[in-house]
């Protein structure tokens, strides 16, 4: 027989919008888990959503057969800018995803993105000559500087173009649009379409910033058309590739519909990536000393190339471990392609939210055990990660699911590995308060709030 899906009780019309913190939704969803469990619903106006939160039930939900991404309200804003771009787009019903995908898909490929390599080091290293240069006693605001490191590599890589963001104090105008967007999107989606209008001002200025944006990225698109390069970025690979399955290029209108969803999908994730690896790693003496010696032993003083990349599996095990437990992503939602049954007696019908929420899954304790909290890159070692992976498939999903997971996972991964290792190499850090204890903050990803750093210059480099 079926079974109800357990939920909070709820308020009639307005459901269970008091049961969700506006400002860390995701946490709200983890503690209603702890007490409804694995599987659990709520309503928001009038409108069911499922949270799934265990490895059996995201392993059924990753069946692309039955299941496919769904598009949120909040999602459903960013496409005011971004269109039918990559992560925006509702799906292969959309032409213009199978052909961005298919063009774009070996752009970001492993061999491509190894010769990003001398323009990441070139951003990594801003970063390093700016917290050398300021030295001890300033206050590194961690967040910040990562952030400024992920778009000014995702904007050198993917078109060339710098934003110089370690050379300004204030964000480029560019930055700045697309954050108060980002934001904007975000309020949209819980607002609804009514209370929409007593925002008017707002609303002028949202859709300013999106002209801006697109504003720019024409002019990009443009200046690279006046002044063809044989640089094999993704800019010339989104001018020049032709799809062959419809033997269609992509045009004008998408290459900056995903020029705008590169630089937004493309920098909140990473920046966040690192700064939880670093907050990992200070609160994890033997971890961050490991992480160290490994670099010292593998690169030494010396310059860091793309091939000590490859040879560094325990940094590879801390930003692993580092997404199981604060996936920046934090969650993804899905839909049930027909009315079915999930987990063996509960309904679902067609077309209904389901978030799978990554946050829970990935400690799911019949997967990774007693010591599910804690902060232990060993156990993501290839050998031991691999075994994990075969035995309860889908319980690491950081970069979400099938034909839709992230396309730039190299590319993070790639530049994640490179800026942990330049600055374990050329700085002891220590945390500007040792009794921080972790808060979140949620914008479309989640980051750690109010974490601050200082960085001590190693004596070995010269
Ligand atoms: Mn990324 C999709 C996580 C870095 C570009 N990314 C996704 C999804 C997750 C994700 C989860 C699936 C979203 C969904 O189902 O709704 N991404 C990450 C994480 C990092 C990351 C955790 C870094 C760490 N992503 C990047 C980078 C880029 C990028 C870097 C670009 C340079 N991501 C994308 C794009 C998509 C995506 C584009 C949408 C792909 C598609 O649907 O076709």
């Amino acid at each position: 027989g079926f079974e109800p899906i357990p939920g909070p009780p709820g308020i009639p019309f307005v459901g269970n919008v008091t049961d969700i913190n506006p400002e860390n939704p995701i946490q709200s969803l983890c503690n209603l888990t702890d007490i409804y469990g694995p599987i659990w619903q709520f309503h928001l106006g009038g409108n069911q959503r499922i949270v799934i939160a265990s490895q059996e039930l995201m392993n059924e939900v990753s069946n692309e057969e039955r299941f496919s991404k769904i598009v949120s309200a909040a999602l459903k804003e960013v496409r005011n800018g971004a269109h039918d771009g990559l992560f925006t787009a509702y799906g292969p019903e959309e032409n213009n995803w199978g052909i961005a995908h298919r063009v774009l898909l070996p752009v970001f490929g492993p061999l491509a993105i190894r010769n990003m390599f001398d323009e990441m080091h070139d951003i990594a290293s801003q970063l390093v000559m700016k917290w050398a240069r300021h030295g001890p006693d300033h206050l590194i605001q961690v967040t910040d500087d990562f952030t400024r490191l992920t778009l000014d590599t995702i904007a050198l890589c993917a078109m060339d173009y710098r934003f110089n963001s370690y050379y300004r104090d204030d964000l480029h105008p560019f930055i700045k649009a697309m954050g108060d967007f980002l934001k904007v999107s975000g309020d949209r989606a819980r607002r609804g379409a009514i209370a929409q209008m007593f925002y008017r001002e707002e609303s002028r200025k949202y859709w300013k910033d999106i002209e801006l944006l697109q504003q720019t990225s024409r002019e990009v698109i443009n200046a690279r058309k006046g002044n063809p390069t044989y640089k094999k970025d993704i800019l010339n690979a989104m001018l020049n590739g032709v799809d062959r399955k419809t033997g269609a290029k992509m045009t004008d209108e998408n290459i900056m519909d995903n020029m705008i969803t590169f630089l937004i999908a493309g920098h909140e994730t990473t920046s966040g990536l690192l700064s939880f690896a670093f907050y990992f790693l200070l609160k994890n003496p033997s971890a961050y000393l490991k992480a160290q010696q490994e670099v010292d032993e593998v690169i030494g003083n010396a310059p860091i190339t793309v091939e000590h990349l490859s040879k560094l599996p325990y940094l590879n095990a801390v930003l692993r471990e580092t997404l199981r437990l604060q996936p920046t992503a934090p969650s993804i939602g899905l839909q049930a392609k027909e009315d079915t049954v999930i987990g063996g007696k509960y309904q679902v019908t067609k077309g209904t939210p389901i978030i799978a929420l990554f946050s829970k899954v990935h400690r799911d304790p019949a997967v990774y055990g007693e010591d599910n909290e804690e902060f232990r890159p060993e156990r993501m070692f290839d050998a031991e990660f691999e075994r994990r992976n075969q035995e309860y498939p889908n319980s690491w999903k950081p970069f979400g699911n099938g034909m839709r997971a992230c396309i730039g996972r190299p590319f993070a991964w790639q530049e994640a590995l490179l800026v942990t290792a330049m600055l374990l190499q050329n700085f002891n850090f220590s945390m500007d308060d040792p009794s921080y204890q972790l808060q979140i903050k949620q914008t479309l990803t989640i980051k750690p709030k109010n974490f601050y750093m200082h960085a001590h210059l190693r004596n070995h480099m010269t």
